[in-house]
């Protein structure tokens, strides 16, 4: 089975489309309307592998809020579907990724519970364009719509841009062993319980 999706939401405040393929060479194409995080879901796909389009539009005449938040629901919406039956994937994947001075874990669980720990302060408001505070609430929609246990620390780092960069490269990578195959289990849940 492909683990591919197009996936499409529209509400009165955003109007986003998806197109993933978890099994992917990294080829991206973001347009969110804003530029720095076009830049950190770029990142996030090249990393994790994923083929990675998404259109957003959004009411950025108001805040960022509605978009990035809505973008962070509809990415974990579009994983979960795409991962199916979840049977064979190893489910769980951290990775530690430096950006010069900056270094950032990225560890997840998809256990079909939903858990967000965040640590990282950021120092100014504005990352390139992108209300810094906003990449915590990305983070809790996606965990919640996953359904995944989710913890991100910043181990170092002083440049804002760097920081948030290795979030997101930590977090592909972390979310491309997750959702990767083991093939002694093609057939299996990765749970004790029998379901996730
Ligand atoms: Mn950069």
């Amino acid at each position: 089975m492909k683990r591919k999706i197009f996936f499409q939401r529209k509400t009165k405040e955003t109007d986003i489309k998806i197109e993933l393929n978890i099994d992917g060479k990294g080829k991206a194409n973001v347009a969110t309307g804003i530029p720095f995080l076009d830049h950190l879901l770029d990142n996030f796909a090249k990393h994790g592998l994923f083929d990675l389009k998404i259109k957003a539009k959004g009411d950025l005449e108001i805040d960022q809020h509605h978009t990035v938040e809505d973008i962070g629901i509809c990415l974990g919406q579009a994983f979960k579907k795409a991962l199916g039956d979840k049977k064979g994937i190893n489910r769980a994947g951290y990775f530690v990724f430096p950006l010069d001075e900056a270094l950032a874990v990225a560890a997840i669980d998809i256990s079909g519970r939903a858990y967000s720990n965040f640590n990282c302060k950021f120092k100014k408001e504005k990352i390139g364009d992108l209300d810094s505070d906003l990449i915590k609430e990305f983070f809790l929609g996606f965990v919640r719509n996953l359904e995944a246990t989710f913890h991100i620390r910043v181990l170092s780092g002083e440049n804002e841009h760097h920081k948030a960069e290795s979030i997101f490269k930590a977090f592909g990578k972390a979310m491309k062993i997750a959702c990767s195959k083991d093939k002694r289990i093609l057939k299996e849940l990765p749970s004790t319980k029998g379901l996730i």
